[in-house]
């Protein structure tokens, strides 16, 4: 593996990280790549996620899973060993947890739920592949303290930062308490996912130390005027729900979320599958590769479970 960029001019098919921002552009790839794979997900809801890249799915997770899965993050926020790890990130101000990444590393509970047909069989029907975990992380937002994120493409990232080559990946953003309007729910302009918005500014060495605490980023934040034409366009979705709900979205669906200042906290799990024919390589604009708990390197697909729908 090289640890150089690529060259600007290598032809690359979605420029980003450069000093002057060119103009958003439409999407290359599909965002359905095989209309007629069998799984969990109706014709209809298959359709209203490749037009607006998002869908709510309810109940992925039993209350018990979520139980499971709440007690877990506990104990991973407790453990005073991972912090010098890089997978724990602090709020941006005060010593509050922002995420922890690669839960499913850290905890067979995790593990399990990942794996799973319930979670991954979406998965694999709207990338038409076979597909492996590129990233998990768990986002805490804490009553009254939890911090936001602001408007951003997660694909432009992976492009750029990690070497993924096409958005054939997406995340479940799975809610292990209820997410109501008011304690910082996941937003998305519904349809943006067809724009790709190049962000300006060069990726600094070593970035993630910074960039995943949010605040004063010199890359990565989605050109706002793009964000403004794309809203007034599509409009914003609000997605809420109950613990054990999920939230399907595209990887270069643009997205948000408002800090917490509510008193109930806003925890989540996310899962990020990328298709295993979508396998990330060198940095397509940073200088280095970032560490496997953001970007997984091992392309090993999830396995296929019984109660798993078979291709056609
Ligand atoms: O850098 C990343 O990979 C992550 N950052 C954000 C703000 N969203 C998705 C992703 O986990
Ligand atoms: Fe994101």
């Amino acid at each position: 593996m090289t640890t150089t960029a690529r060259p600007a001019d290598a032809g690359d098919p979605y420029p980003t990280r450069t000093a002057e921002a060119p103009p958003p552009f439409p999407r290359r790839h599909p965002v359905v790549w095989n209309p007629a794979a069998a799984g969990p997900l109706s014709a209809a809801e298959l359709a209203a996620y490749d037009r607006d890249g998002c869908l709510h799915v309810e109940a992925v997770l039993t209350a018990g899973q979520t139980a499971a899965c709440l007690a877990e993050t506990g104990r991973l926020a407790a453990d005073r060993s991972l912090r010098a790890s890089g997978r724990v990130v602090p709020e941006p101000d005060g010593d509050g947890i922002r995420s922890v990444f690669e839960v499913h590393a850290l905890s067979e509970t995790f593990r399990e739920i990942v794996h799973s047909a319930r979670l991954a069989d979406i998965a694999r029907q709207i990338l038409g592949s076979d597909v492996y975990v590129h990233q998990t992380r768990v986002n805490f937002k804490q009553a009254f303290e939890g911090s936001g994120f602001g408007w951003h493409s997660d694909f432009e990232t992976w492009h750029s930062e990690d070497g993924m080559p096409a958005p054939r990946a997406l995340s479940l953003s799975v809610a292990l308490t209820d997410n109501g309007p008011h304690n910082g729910p996941l937003m998305i302009i519904p349809g943006a996912h067809r724009t790709f918005v190049p962000s300006a500014g060069e990726t600094p060495p070593d970035y993630h130390r910074t960039s995943l605490r949010g605040k004063n980023l010199p890359a990565g934040p989605a050109d706002r005027a793009a964000v403004t034409a794309l809203a007034r366009e599509f409009g914003i979705r609000q997605f809420t729900g109950p613990a054990g709900s999920a939230t399907a979205f595209d990887a270069n669906s643009l997205h948000a979320s408002a800090p917490n200042v509510s008193p109930f906290p806003r925890t989540n799990l996310f899962v990020v599958y990328n298709s295993v024919e979508n396998r990330i390589g060198t940095p397509y604009a940073a200088p280095r590769p970032r560490p496997a708990y953001l970007a997984s390197r091992t392309f090993t697909p999830v396995p296929r479970r019984a109660g798993d729908h078979a291709d056609p």
